[in-house]
């Protein structure tokens, strides 16, 4: 390797958990730009600790990394330039339901296509706890809502109260997701609702939702993330479209290296 960028000393970008949006479009990326680097999995928290660790020590490091993310607030990050967009330029975040939930539990199925929030929104849950381990995100949401009553009358203006019906929302545990997914579960639950939260891993979330095994879910980031799992389930799930837009995933680096560029990663 003696192209212009072989002196960046770069062998891999460290990845989140396999069969996530995130690697899919990851590794789409390596092959795209034809990078010799290894895509390594991990997660969400193992990889914002080896962020942290390189940070500390103004070391070179890729990561994957999307926003809204608390850790933007936190260091001095930058998104390597994606000519080729193939990690997504704009994405939306995805309200999606099970078939028959509109008929079976109204109520519910209101208050989950009329959830919308801004990213500053999702930045403000959060930071309450992406960096705290003693704040729960369920604590995060609690709070967020209270101070927010402005935006959370709206969803639920003119919905019906229940007594007593469950729900069940599939989330994986990434922030962002913990973020809607808590403050929408504590919605629910004033409309009435006893909640029940379900981590599972992105693949499988979507399965159950196919088979009508969870109500909904907050995950489906597009359209480019989770595009292959949209694909694959479109005609088993009730896509009631965004509840979030202008978030943004890509291969993020500190702010002190000297590359711009996916295209400046050696190949
Ligand atoms: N993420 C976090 C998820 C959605 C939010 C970007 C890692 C993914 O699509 O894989």
């Amino acid at each position: 390797n003696n192209d212009q960028n072989s002196e960046i000393e770069i062998n891999k970008i460290v990845g989140i958990e396999p069969g996530s949006g995130t690697m899919k479009i990851a590794q789409e990326t390596v092959d795209a730009y034809n990078l010799d680097v290894e895509l390594t999995p991990s997660s969400e928290p193992a990889m914002l600790t080896e962020l942290k660790n390189a940070l500390e020590n103004e070391e070179p490091i890729v990561v994957t990394l999307w926003q809204p993310h608390w850790m933007f607030s936190e260091y001095d990050l930058k998104f390597l330039e994606d000519p080729k967009e193939t990690l997504g330029a704009s994405e939306n975040i995805h309200t999606m339901v099970r078939h028959g939930l509109k008929d079976e539990k109204p109520s519910a199925y209101q208050l989950l296509d009329n959830f919308y929030w801004e990213v500053e929104d999702m930045n403000a849950v959060m930071a309450k706890f992406g960096q705290n381990d003693e704040v729960e995100p369920r604590d995060a949401a609690k709070e967020w809502i209270a101070d927010n009553r402005d935006k959370v009358e709206p969803w639920i203006e003119g919905i019906e109260q229940v007594n007593g019906e469950t729900v069940e929302l599939a989330y994986v545990n990434w922030d962002t997701e913990l973020s809607s997914t808590n403050v929408v579960a504590l919605v629910l639950e004033e409309l009435g609702y006893e909640v029940t939260l379900t981590p599972l891993d992105m693949g499988i979330a979507f399965q159950s939702l196919s088979q009508g095994e969870v109500d909904g879910m907050l995950i489906a980031w597009l359209p480019v993330g989770a595009a292959s799992y949209a694909e694959q389930y479109k005609d088993k799930i009730v896509d009631l479209g965004p509840s979030l837009e202008g978030a943004q995933q890509g291969f993020v680096v500190p702010a002190y290296m000297d590359i711009d560029s996916i295209e400046d990663l050696p190949t």
